[in-house]
């Protein structure tokens, strides 16, 4: 199905019906959609050194400034380049070497703040602080007209994300391809303007981005961003006010934990305030099937696991209405063409196994300045995932893992344990590293890894490997337990033998 995408989601937002409503929400104050567009046109006049097309980078914590600046950006018909906020500045230069950046616009209370805006200099970006007293001022301002850009074709978001090789890649998707990927959920998880979902996930990934922020915004529902920490989600998950809340595996299995170790009475309070939502939503890993009767036992809702990507959005559900699937990622959501093939493309019977592949206008058009990776990543048209899969009954489709063993999903994120590998390597006292995932009951897969010292007066210990990778890799990019050896296991070609270097772990 190619379903013709007229808008945007900075479009729909403008809906005049929506003007009263609330958009965004903390726990101390809420911004109607007519005071969100306000800020955003502000930070459109603020962001003018940036012309269509160019990036504009951000750090700035989830909640009401970073959504206003990344519609700024939008209003601009630029490039949205969201940074994440637990990044060192080694991963964040990356990213503005990668996008080029012709503004960076940085909240000045967060930890990197000083060291991106003197990077940002160097690089020849402009930088802007929020929050800044010209923006609050244009709460009182009169949002664009509704036919302001961008466009449907214009390049909207930059994402990173890492692939087999190399440092992360941008992946980058148009206004057209993320209206495709929300109005695909929209319309599949029945969302409406009376909705309200607690968010709180990060915004540097398609999870808190699309599936959670602007499927809200689209549709005229509240997004309300809250801490993490499990008692307080639980506290609003039992309001009575939230409809909707998503997340990651290792999130459900915490927020069992907490049920469990909480007293009795808060227990049924939580219990009973959450069997008021609509819908709870698992995914970006497998959902074990046993934290799903677990969650059903204590809230009586069945999650519902999706299965999705970076590159394109969303594409397999379980159903709203009808049977969600233990250890299933459901059907084709919507608009997406999905299908397993073998190592030839060539597509397998039901209940084969293979890769699995997508086409849909919700895929991403290239990897940044990456065409021969862009070329690599579609065979006739359809995405290669990487992932492994097959159609099980009914057309429900399970996911079997990864292609790559050097792809590791950890509380979520993606990890390459190569470039996790390629930054050890320049450790002085590390003459050789290699890194695995091994199961893990809270984190789905954990980061491990066996390494050869180099020739030093003095071998560091895990945890000064460990505060050393924090420095400069994303803090879920840094093995949990690192392992001395006097080699690695390898083959006759030198390559390291990952399934022994496994099995190293479980001696
Ligand atoms: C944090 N740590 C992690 C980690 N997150 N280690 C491994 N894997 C992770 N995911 C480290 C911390 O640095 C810390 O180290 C220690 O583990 C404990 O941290 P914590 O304070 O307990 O972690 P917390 O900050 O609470 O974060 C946990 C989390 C987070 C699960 C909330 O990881 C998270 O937000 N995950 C969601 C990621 C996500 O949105 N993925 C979607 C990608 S898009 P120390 O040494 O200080 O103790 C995608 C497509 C799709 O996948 O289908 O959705
Ligand atoms: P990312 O590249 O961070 O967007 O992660 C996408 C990857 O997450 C997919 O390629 C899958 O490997 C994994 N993933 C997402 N959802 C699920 C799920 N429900 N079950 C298993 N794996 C998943």
């Amino acid at each position: 199905m190619t379903t013709a995408i007229r808008t945007t989601l900075p479009a729909r937002i403008a809906d005049p019906a929506f003007a009263r409503r609330t958009a965004l929400a903390d726990d101390v104050s809420q911004w109607s959609y007519t005071e969100l567009l306000g800020e955003a046109t502000a930070w459109r006049e603020r962001l003018a050194p940036a012309e269509a097309g160019d990036r504009i980078a951000y750090l700035v914590a989830p909640g009401r400034h970073h959504v206003a600046v990344q519609l700024g950006i939008w209003a601009r018909a630029a490039i949205a380049v969201p940074l994440a906020v637990s990044h060192p500045p080694r991963e964040l230069e990356h990213v503005l070497d990668d996008a080029r950046p012709r503004v960076v616009v940085i909240d000045p209370a967060l930890p990197r703040a000083s060291r991106l805006t003197a990077s940002a200099r160097a690089r020849g970006a402009a930088t802007l602080t929020v929050p800044q007293p010209w923006v609050r001022a244009a709460r009182r301002h009169r949002p664009g007209p509704r036919r302001a850009p961008p466009r449907p074709a214009d390049p909207a978001l930059l994402v990173y994300t890492s692939g087999t090789t190399g440092r992360p890649r941008g992946v980058l998707a148009t206004h057209r391809n993320l209206a495709a990927q929300i109005t695909a959920l929209t319309a599949a998880w029945g969302w409406t303007a009376e909705d309200r979902i607690l968010h709180t996930l990060p915004l540097h990934h398609v999870h808190g981005l699309v599936n959670a922020l602007a499927c809200a915004l689209w549709s005229g529902a509240a997004c309300e961003f809250g801490p993490g920490a499990p008692a307080s989600v639980w506290d609003r998950l039992a309001s009575g006010e939230i409809t909707l809340f998503m997340s990651v595996p290792t999130v459900y299995k915490r927020l069992i934990r907490e049920w469990e170790e909480a007293p009795e009475p808060t227990r049924r309070r939580w219990s009973r305030g959450a069997a008021g939502l609509r819908l709870t939503v698992s995914g970006s890993a497998p959902l074990p099937a046993d934290t799903l009767e677990r969650w059903r036992g204590i809230t009586g809702h069945t999650l519902l696991e999706r299965y999705g990507m970076t590159e394109i959005g969303m594409a397999l559900s379980n159903p709203l209405a009808g049977e969600r699937r233990p250890g299933h990622v459901g059907l084709p959501l919507p608009g997406a063409e999905v299908r397993i093939v073998d190592d030839s493309g060539r597509p397998v019977p039901p209940g084969r196994q293979g890769e699995i592949e997508v086409r849909s206008p919700q895929v991403f058009c290239e990897y940044w300045g990456r065409p021969d990776d862009t070329a690599a990543a579609f065979r006739d048209g359809w995405f290669r995932t990487g992932d492994e899969g097959c159609v099980g009954e009914g057309g429900y489709f399970r996911i079997l893992g990864r292609r790559s063993a050097d792809i590791v999903k950890t509380g979520g994120y993606k990890v390459s344990a190569l470039e996790v590998e390629e930054a050890y390597r320049a450790h002085p006292a590390v003459r050789d590293v290699a890194v695995v995932g091994l199961p893990h009951r809270e984190w789905g897969e954990q980061l491990r890894a066996a390494w050869v010292p180099a020739d030093v007066p003095r071998v560091p210990s895990g945890a000064e490997l460990r505060a050393w990778g924090k420095e400069r890799l994303a803090p879920y990019k840094v093995p949990h337990r690192f392992l001395a050896a006097p080699a690695l296991p390898a083959g006759a070609m030198g390559k390291v033998r990952k399934a022994e270097v496994r099995r190293m772990f479980a001696r």
